[in-house]
């Protein structure tokens, strides 16, 4: 008998197709009737596959009984409530690593994108400005300030990138990291001021809600980018766009939003802004590793065995 999954929202197909091959499959987000189809098989879910964007609640997890494990897709879980699932002790499972590169490849092509204004020149030429004048000149790479807000798996691959331009790296965590070559501060808005450019990649949730505010963004300056690859709720939106309009911080490269799908509106208008829609895990490779890795979790627990990638 194979057992029984609870998918909670849309994910990779390939990925699908393996939950649908391995497992047998309730799909939450298909259901015309949500509670009717939570009622329908409740007493046979033991296991959830959700991803970071639809997580799973307290509601849903004290819905079912028989939960054993939450697989997330992604490698942040803050939409998953891990405390309901440990008072239960029901298993979380998040997939990282995997995705390291994909995210710090995108952050690095957000930083440039930004100095070099990449996105602004591509809009010059199509809209035929070229023929009457020049683009004006942009910011160099090579040489600047990058401070980095959370060194970990995944900041620590921006760094590594981040050294083949000659980059002067820092950063900022509650932890100093030990053997790390790179400056340390304590403080958040100390590394703010001394960088050009400022990544964040920290987990979200409430111990990082709106850890970049405005204080952070004036110490940036008006000549700083602010790369945000982690969570919106890391950066406050509301403050992001006062900086940009009164020209207290040079720029902003967003893939991730408050409320995402939503965008404020004002920042859709601003020149000096780059926004992506939550794709720093898109490429086809990565997907692939992640939706294996999820799916390998359930397998691993459900052998009898410990889970490959347990949330600690
Ligand atoms: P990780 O290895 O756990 O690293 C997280 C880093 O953040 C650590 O250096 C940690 O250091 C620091 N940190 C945690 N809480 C902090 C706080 N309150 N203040 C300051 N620093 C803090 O995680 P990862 O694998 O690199 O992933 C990081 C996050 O990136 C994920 O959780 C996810 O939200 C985001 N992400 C986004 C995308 C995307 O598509 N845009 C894709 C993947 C991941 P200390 O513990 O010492 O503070
Ligand atoms: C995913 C992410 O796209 O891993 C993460 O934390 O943000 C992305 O890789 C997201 O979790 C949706 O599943």
């Amino acid at each position: 008998m194979k057992p029984d999954v609870l998918i909670v929202g849309p994910m990779y197909k390939p990925a699908l197709d393996a939950l649908d091959r391995e497992f047998t499959t309730h799909k939450l987000w298909l259901a015309p009737d949500r509670k009717a189809l939570l009622a329908s098989c409740a007493d046979r879910v033991r296991g959830i596959a959700t991803t970071g964007f639809d997580g799973a609640d307290a509601a849903l997890i004290d819905a079912l009984p028989k939960l054993e494990i939450i697989s997330s897709f992604g490698v942040g879980y803050d939409t998953v409530d891990v405390a309901a699932a440990r008072r239960r002790n029901v298993v979380v499972t998040n997939t990282p690593g995997v995705l390291n590169d994909a995210v710090a490849d995108l952050a690095i092509g957000l930083m440039i994108a930004a100095a070099r204004r990449i996105p602004q020149g591509d809009r010059f030429v199509r809209e035929g400005k070229w023929i009457r004048q020049g683009l004006p000149l942009a910011q160099h790479v090579t040489g600047k300030r990058l401070g980095i807000v959370g060194l970990g798996r995944i900041g620590q691959a921006i760094a590594k990138r981040a050294a083949g331009f000659d980059l002067k790296i820092s950063y900022h965590s509650r932890h100093r990291v030990r053997e790390s070559p790179f400056a340390y501060y304590e403080r958040l808005v100390d590394l703010a001021r001394n960088s050009d450019f400022l990544v964040a990649i920290v987990p979200g949730g409430n111990e990082t809600y709106h850890l970049i505010g405005e204080e952070v963004m004036r110490a940036l300056g008006p000549k700083g980018i602010l790369v945000n690859v982690a969570r919106g709720s890391v950066v406050d939106e509301k403050a992001l766009v006062k900086c940009l309009q009164e020209g207290a911080l040079g720029g902003a490269e967003l893939d991730v939003f408050e409320k995402e799908p939503n965008v404020p509106e004002a920042l859709l208008a601003m020149d000096n802004v780059v926004l992506q829609p939550h794709i720093g895990s898109g490429t086809h490779e990565t997907r692939a590793a992640m939706g294996q890795l999820a799916v390998d979790n359930l397998l691993a627990h459900f052998a009898g065995g410990p889970p490959i990638t347990p949330v600690t």
